[in-house]
């Protein structure tokens, strides 16, 4: 039986679908609408009790699966795709899928809806320089280790489903909280993250992965706003 991927669109699900496009997996996908706040409505939270995006349903499991990067790391496994395949390298994948996950993806998500973070304007207005130095000095990072594997990818020279969750926040960087964004000439300045990002672009797996969304146009340096964008 088919997966079931529950997606508001530009969401952190888009991570999921594009790993979903390439491994070629047969899928269904339900929306979510943000816009009406149905991921908080009691029907949702029977599927993830934080109310978040994503989540995708596993017939073969027991519950519904969410966080992206359990979900990222489950299919990788399943379908030993996505993933360096000699035993060696599964530190290296954990490391910096957990990284993504609980450094990039959470700070980014601090920039995004920082007044949950700080219950007062001015404090607000101050966290966010902090947040967009935090999440460069990420992006730094990670182009470093780009280099230092010998790239062009972030696990070497494999296509993994960590450059789909770093895409994606790259990405997202660039368009999100609309107000603050990051410019693209910190991705830019950063040659080894910009290379991959390129080189993932143009992937038909990620443009369809996209398309399903409604999102097409540049998808990770100067990205565009979706027309159907719920944020
Ligand atoms: N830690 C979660 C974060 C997911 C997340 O931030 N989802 C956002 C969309 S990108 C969401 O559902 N936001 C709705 C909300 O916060 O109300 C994960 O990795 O899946």
């Amino acid at each position: 039986m088919a997966y079931t991927l529950f997606y508001s669109p530009d969401s952190a699900n888009v991570v999921v679908r594009m790993a979903l496009e390439e491994i070629g997996v047969d899928y269904g996908a339900l929306e979510v609408d943000r816009r009406q706040d149905a991921q908080r409505s009691p029907a949702f939270l029977k599927f993830n009790p934080q109310g978040l995006l994503p989540v995708l349903v596993d017939p073969a499991q027991d519950e519904p699966l969410f966080e992206t990067a359990a979900i990222l790391l489950h299919l990788a496994d399943q379908h030993a795709a996505l993933k360096p395949l000699q035993p060696g390298a599964r530190g290296r994948l954990l490391k910096w899928l957990f990284y993504l996950s609980n450094t990039l993806h959470a700070d980014l998500r601090m920039l995004f809806y920082t007044e949950r973070y700080a219950a007062e304007a001015v404090a607000v207005t101050a966290l966010r320089p902090i947040l967009h130095s935090r999440v460069l000095a990420h992006l730094a990072l990670l182009d470093a280790e780009i280099a230092r594997c010998g790239g062009p990818w972030l696990l070497g020279p494999a296509v993994s489903v960590c450059d789909l969750y770093l895409a994606a926040c790259v990405r997202w960087s660039q368009l999100y909280p609309r107000s603050d964004t990051l410019g693209a000439q910190h991705v830019h300045a950063l040659p080894h993250l910009l290379g991959l990002l390129k080189m993932l672009e143009t992937r038909p797996a990620v443009r369809r992965a996209f398309g399903a969304e409604g999102i097409s146009g540049p998808l990770f340096v100067s990205p565009v706003y979706p027309a159907n964008a719920s944020v």
